[in-house]
């Protein structure tokens, strides 16, 4: 077993098994069945070419070969941090096939981020494109490897320089055979992350591979699917949520753009007949407003998935009318738990709340802040366990103490409250988080960075309201004595190499914090200062 790991525990793991949850099948296995059923179909289409389902296999297998020369084995970690191309399929299907373990990265992360999953996980190596999107990740390779001892190996998808070629590491030579189990951790998924840096999640085959079959129940996902993916498609949600996994999982058909943006989605749903794309509440508001002017026959399309950040009732009602199709609100995260509004629910249900768990074995616990279960109908702490939902991140047993109840409940750090019916209408958070349309942003992990500015003496980081992205970042600096510029506050942290989305869209000034009666920064205070107004913060 991997180290680090927390494992559910004997009984329900048996249970789990017994209910038919956890099946024994592997993504590797998965693929290699698929690549029988649905051979000469299609499986993904990006910007530069497509692949049938038994190309993917046979190329993700001569990659695992590959890879194995270069000697990465099971159980080895490898951060893989690539766009929506199809080499980013091969990559993933070819570490499950060999047991190794991706890493999940997002294209926006700078050093800060991947020096620490590299260094963290002591991974052994680390794949990233040439260039992307006007960013060249061998300069930030070069400079990852001056700290992380464990990385052997840097491959490149494009023109390598002084590193492994991606298009050089397939082998003709046969894979060598590994035993990969259901038990077995897939890969290891990012936190939103609330203290600090995100942490990492191990997802095992059988209960992801649950998580998938469900999904692709309750988002009716077959093998007449067109599934566009327009967000990272390393995330959870696009992975998953019915995700890439599901379209495969079906025998459906994959397009993956490179941009969120009409000019690139609209012609790609046109042209390939897309029937359901997931967005973001941000991108799904900014595909409303522009859709009436645009020319393309978007007709195909018959559900847009949403979630990652709550959709407004008024947006949501706005689907239907505009793109002529089906909304399925989705609340989920990449600990396990996600919920989908039904197909068949009542329009009310559709608008109004997030869903209700795919699983009728995951439970769901609403309570106070000293744990004491609520009723019916009244917000309080979500807390969820279940046959995908982790036990323990990894290698964080101090933060799990107070991540996960004793009796194995994930402290969600959301506040829910739940209806008659099992549906949950997201109410608002408890966890120090910013969601900023979707990115989750841990605003310890920022305000660290800043208190390493020699003229900052204290910060506190919180989300304001904001009619586009749903919550953008603001940070109250106390300076020590004169204040610096935003302009340098955000070069700073450039230069830390903090992911773009992590820096503050504000900062204001202040000369103290409000104190909660514990004497801790009240950031509850602080949110309702900046929605009265900077002017009002001094
Ligand atoms: C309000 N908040 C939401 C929603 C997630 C499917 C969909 C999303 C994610 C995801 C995912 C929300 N309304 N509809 O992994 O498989 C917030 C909550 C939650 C956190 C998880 C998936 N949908 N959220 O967003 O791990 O605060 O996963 O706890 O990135 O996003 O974030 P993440």
């Amino acid at each position: 077993m991997l180290e680090g790991f927390t494992p559910w525990p004997a009984d329900r793991a048996e249970f789990y098994r017994q209910q038919g949850c956890w099946e024994g099948l592997t993504f590797g296995q998965m693929l290699e069945e698929r690549s029988k059923r649905y051979a000469n179909d299609i499986a993904v289409i990006d910007a530069y070419s497509s692949i049938t389902y038994g190309e993917l296999n046979e190329r993700a297998t001569k990659l695992a070969a590959g890879l194995q020369k270069l000697g990465i084995d099971k159980g080895d970690r490898v951060v893989v941090q690539l766009p929506n191309i199809i080499p980013y399929v091969e990559t993933v299907f070819a570490l499950f096939k060999m047991g190794a373990l991706p890493v999940f990265s997002l294209p926006s992360h700078r050093f800060s981020e991947i020096s620490y999953f590299c260094t963290f996980s002591e991974a052994k190596a680390y794949i990233i494109p040439d260039q992307f999107g006007g960013f060249d990740y061998r300069n930030l390779a070069r400079q990852v490897k001056e700290c992380a001892p464990s990385l052997e190996h840097v491959i490149v998808v494009g023109d390598a320089e002084e590193f492994h070629s991606f298009e050089q590491v397939y082998s003709d030579e046969p894979m060598r055979e590994v035993q990969v189990q259901g038990s077995d951790v897939a890969f290891l998924q990012l936190s939103g992350g609330s203290t600090g840096r995100s942490k990492l999640i191990p997802r095992t085959h059988d209960e992801y591979m649950y998580t998938i079959k469900l999904s692709v129940e309750c988002c009716n996902v077959t093998n007449q699917t067109v599934f566009l993916v327009v967000l990272p498609v390393a995330h959870n949600y696009p992975m998953s949520s019915p995700g890439i996994l599901g379209a495969l999982y079906a025998g459906g058909k994959i397009v993956l753009s490179l941009s969120p943006s009409p000019d690139e989605a609209f012609p790609l749903i046109e042209k390939h007949r897309v029937t359901m794309v997931p967005l973001v509440p941000p991108l799904a508001l900014h595909w409303l407003d522009v859709k009436p002017q645009r020319s393309e026959d978007l007709s195909s399309l018959e559900v847009i998935l949403v979630g990652g950040a709550k959709f407004s009732a008024e947006a949501a009602k706005r689907i239907k009318p505009i793109f002529g199709c089906k909304l399925q609100q989705v609340f989920g995260m990449a600990e396990g738990l996600v919920c989908y509004t039904r197909l068949d629910d009542p329009e009310e249900i559709v608008l109004h709340t997030q869903g209700k768990p795919m699983s009728p074995f995951d439970e769901i616990k609403i309570v106070d802040d000293e744990d004491n279960e609520l009723p019916v109908g009244v917000a309080g702490h979500l807390l969820t366990r279940g046959p995908y939902t982790i036990q323990g991140y990894y290698k964080a047993p101090e933060h799990n103490a107070k991540a996960f109840t004793k009796d194995g409940f994930y402290r969600t750090g959301d506040i829910v409250s739940v209806n008659e019916q099992g549906y949950l209408t997201v109410e608002g958070r408890a966890k120090d988080q910013i969601n900023r349309g979707g990115e989750k942003i841990a605003a310890e992990e920022v305000e660290n960075h800043l208190l390493a500015h020699p003229a900052i003496h204290d910060v506190a980081i919180v989300a304001k309201t904001d009619p586009y992205m749903g919550e953008k970042s603001c940070a109250f600096v106390i300076f020590r004595s004169e204040p610096v510029s935003l302009r340098e506050l955000k070069k700073f942290l450039a230069e830390r190499g903090l992911a773009a989305y992590k820096i503050p869209d504000e900062f204001v000034a202040v000369d103290h914090f409000p104190m909660t009666h514990l004497g801790k920064v009240s950031k509850k205070d602080l949110r309702e200062w900046i929605e009265k107004g900077p002017q009002l913060a001094r």
